[in-house]
């Protein structure tokens, strides 16, 4: 294709058009969007950009050695084949797995020895969704796969959300809060901020960027946001903001504090309480000491979390004074024992009992996720069927390295014991696990066990580096599709804005031909090709919006016309339901009421009610005097997780294409470090090189790295020591975090902090790896 005319695309951080220029894109963002996302601009450079993938590769040890464990797995080389011979040996390999069109009716299936979870974000569109595709190629032609459950998002409180209030996303999430909280607020108390720079993204899609609008109206209004967070700006200059900077990990105890002060008040909601909610009488001997000897005044808060004591008295008070909207973000349960802020912060906002007015109550994730607080839609949108998967086995999603490590080892789920499987089999498309997992050394230990692992990408990331068949894919920009989203007011024809870069094809096609080669080919592509996918599954919807008597176009219209607006559910949200009728509307926990006190959560071996329990990790840990600093390990301003980090948006951010971390002046002064100064960060675990930024918007004792940059491992002996380190030359921070879980009750994902020592790296700086040289081809 030469130059193009503008068409509409879509990706998770906002809807656009674009048009061709040579081999560049020029986007402009939907006119409608009121605060569009810069991270748009890192799709102009990526269509021939050299850490494209241009054809099939193969591990060199696995070429010649054939199938098996093998420790070569990240640092080999890739041979270029072409597309012929890749399909054959990856069939082959599929085949001698037990791939095929018979598969055994009853009994063990092949699939259980093979890992599909897949976890990733793949790209936006519905049909092209490549976990999707991957899990319905691994039905069709395993009969199933070992999956995974919950997510690297929210996992410790997704599963506490569950046992004690039921569902986290129907039950605080899928309601119009923000227009509640903009009306009729007077106080936002955010735990872990309500930060712009997370609420770009949303799953699926993002045409409408309203939080900014949301708060600032709120604020004009006199609404005061009190962010509580160790960055000043996880919350814009809204007039009259407030900022609270507890140690990281302590929330918890800040809350507890706060609600012993309500409690010695008197300024519990005790109607709210006794309608609504269970087990407050088990929690008080607790919150007030008589239990343990130890009451959870805010004095007793002061000393585990930093913040005076008089503040924290003055936010109960004021809290139960006026409309109070408590939230928490996801971040903070990606911590050890990240099941308790988020447990303690509903527990807290139903102390305050204002739920059932508007703007007041809680919510989960309102300043991580673009999409929560918008209403959900009000019709099913266009799904790809993934087929049956047969396999029941799963794991915890963060559980990948114990589950190739540790084949048949114990380990405990929601209060259930289970074992991991025996993985051989290895298949990932969408994901980026050299991305997400933490301790990546040790993932790269865990990527030497199996026989053989195969990756789809459209880039050379270090997942790819660790594959033995890797196959290049498409990128959304270069196919058609349909973009929507749960919570996302348009359907969006997604155009084809550039032809496929020569040598790749699309998911689909990749699982097509494997099918076709494994006798599966009817099955899995039930005789259509892409386009007819997409019109078998846009009928679903068009069929609703007829319905509805909304305009409802024929799917080629659709696709070349533009977006079409959607209906939102108006009212009728679960948890207004529960409060008009807790009896005929229970919740789906054990006591159909909100727990506070909860008999699973202690079955599962945890304290029954939300508690203190400090992390190994933290300021106030013995560990902090080898590793004094608190690494916060967040999301990256100018990109969604790794993708297009070699974008321009994402490489303003960096100096000299290395990762910054930013910490406070003072502590960097002390430190006699300045700006852009290559420092190193370490711990037992490995260690990170990044270029540093003092900054006054960090809490002392606190080093902010965001994920994103590609892992680039090297073997280095940091000035004035003698021995030899790996060190991620690029600067990501999952080489430095820990591979353990939140807790044996949700195995969740623990990320977001760790600890770590700063010290300048002095003497000859090492290179970063560009972006096109972390698989190393050819
Ligand atoms: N330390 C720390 N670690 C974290 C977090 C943290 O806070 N701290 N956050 C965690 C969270 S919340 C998440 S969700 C995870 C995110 O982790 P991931 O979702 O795994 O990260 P992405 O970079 O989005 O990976 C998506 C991959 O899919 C590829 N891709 C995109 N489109 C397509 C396609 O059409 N086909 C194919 N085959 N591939 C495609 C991209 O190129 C990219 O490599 O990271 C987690 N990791
Ligand atoms: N630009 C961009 N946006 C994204 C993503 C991205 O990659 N890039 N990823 C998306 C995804 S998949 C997800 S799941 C969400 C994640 O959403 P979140 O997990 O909420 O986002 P984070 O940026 O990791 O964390 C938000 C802030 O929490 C603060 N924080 C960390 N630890 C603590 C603590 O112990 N206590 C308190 N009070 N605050 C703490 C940090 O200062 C951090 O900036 O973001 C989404 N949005
Ligand atoms: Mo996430």
């Amino acid at each position: 294709m030469d130059d193009t005319p503008f068409r509409y695309h879509s990706s998770h951080w906002g809807a656009f058009r674009a048009r061709r220029q040579g081999a560049r894109l020029e986007i402009t963002p939907l006119e409608q969007d009121p605060d569009p996302s810069p991270i748009l601009q890192n799709f102009a450079t990526v269509l021939d950009h050299p850490a494209r993938l241009r054809q099939p590769l193969v591990r060199q040890g696995w070429l010649q050695d054939g199938p098996g464990p093998d420790p070569r797995r990240g640092s080999d080389r890739y041979v270029p084949i072409d597309w012929d011979r890749a399909l054959d040996l990856a069939a082959a390999e599929l085949a001698r797995q037990g791939a095929g069109p018979e598969l055994p009716a009853r009994g063990p299936l092949p699939g259980a020895h093979v890992f599909g979870g897949s976890y990733g974000w793949s790209s936006a569109g519905r049909f092209h969704h490549a976990q999707s595709q991957v899990h319905r190629f691994l039905n069709t032609v395993f009969g199933g796969y070992v999956s995974s459950v919950d997510t690297y998002s929210s996992a410790a409180g997704e599963v506490i959300m569950e046992l004690v209030l039921g569902n986290a996303v129907r039950m605080s999430r899928d309601h119009d809060c923000w227009a509640g909280i903009e009306q009729h607020a007077d106080l936002v108390l955010a735990f872990g901020g309500l930060p712009l720079r997370p609420m770009q993204i949303a799953s699926g899609g993002n045409s409408f960027h309203t939080a900014r609008g949301h708060m600032e109206r709120a604020a004009a209004r006199g609404c005061r946001f009190v962010s509580i967070s160790p960055l000043d700006d996880d919350l814009p200059d809204l007039p009259g903001a407030e900022r609270i900077r507890p140690r990281p990990a302590t929330d918890v105890a800040l809350m507890l504090g706060m609600a012993w002060q309500l409690q010695a008040e008197g300024l519990v909601n005790r109607d709210y309480l006794a309608r609504y909610t269970s087990g407050y009488e088990r929690f008080l001997p607790y919150l007030t000491g008589a239990e343990d000897g130890t009451p959870k005044t805010p004095d007793w808060a002061e000393a585990i979390t930093g913040v005076p004591a008089a503040t924290i008295r003055d936010l109960a008070r004021r809290a139960a004074a006026g409309r109070t909207h408590v939230t928490a973000t996801y971040s903070l349960q990606r911590a050890e024992n990240g099941e308790q802020p988020i447990w303690m912060a509903l527990v807290l906002a139903a102390m305050l009992g204002q739920w059932t007015a508007p703007g007041g109550g809680f919510s989960y994730s309102l300043g991580s996720m673009g999409s929560t607080g918008k209403p959900p839609l009000a019709l099913p949108l266009p799904t790809l069927p993934q087929g049956r998967n047969r396999v029941p086995d799963f794991i915890p999603v963060a559980r990948i390295a114990d589950l190739l490590l540790h084949p048949g080892q114990a380990y405990t789920y929601k209060g259930e014991t289970r074992s991991y499987a025996d993985i051989r089999l290895v298949y990932w498309a969408g994901g980026n696990p050299f991305h997400h997992h933490q301790d990546l050394q040790r993932l790269s230990r865990a990527f030497a066990r199996p026989d053989t692992i195969i990756v789809h990408d459209s880039v050379g990331t270090a997942t790819a580096a660790h594959a033995d068949l890797v196959f290049p894919s498409t990128l959304t920009l270069e196919r058609s599709d349909i973009g929507a989203a749960s919570h996302d007011p348009l359907l969006i024809p997604m155009q084809q804005l550039a032809e496929p870069l020569a040598g790749t094809r699309d998911d689909f096609a990749i699982f097509s031909a494997l099918a076709a080669r494994l006798g599966c080919e009817t099955p899995y592509t039930e005789g259509l090709d892409a386009a007819g996918w997409q019109a078998r599954l846009y009928r679903r919807t068009q069929e609703a919006l007829a319905r509805m008597d909304l305009p409802a176009p024929e799917f080629a219209a659709f696709m070349a016309g533009d977006p079409i607006a959607l209906p939102v559910q108006e009212g009728g949200a679960r948890m207004a339901r529960f409060h008009a009728d807790p009896e005929a509307a229970g919740l789906a926990t054990e006591t159909g009421r909100i727990e506070i006190w909860s008999d699973r959560v202690a079955r599962a071996g945890l304290p029954g009610h939300p508690c203190w329990l400090p992390p190994r990790e933290w300021l106030g840990s013995d560990l902090a005097r080898r590793f004094p600093f608190q690494l916060v390990a967040n999301q990256p301003r100018g990109k969604l997780h790794s993708q297009l980090d070699f974008g321009p948006t994402s490489m303003a951010g960096k100096r000299d294409g290395r990762d910054c971390a930013r910490m406070n002046a003072a502590d960097a002064a002390r430190l006699g470090l300045a700006a852009g100064d290559t420092v190193l960060l370490r711990n037992d675990r490995g260690g990170a090189l990044v270029a540093l930024q003092p900054s006054e918007a960090v809490m002392p004792g606190v080093i902010q790295l965001s994920t994103g940059a590609w892992y680039a491992p090297r073997r280095l002996t940091p000035p004035g020591e003698d021995a030899e380190i790996t060190v991620c030359v690029n600067g990501n921070p999952n080489i430095l975090t820990a591979d353990i879980a939140a807790s044996g009750l949700s195995q969740g994902c623990i990320g977001q902090l760790s600890l770590v020592a700063v010290t300048r790296w002095t003497g000859p700086v090492p290179p970063v790896v560009p972006h096109a040289e972390i698989l190393p081809r050819g």
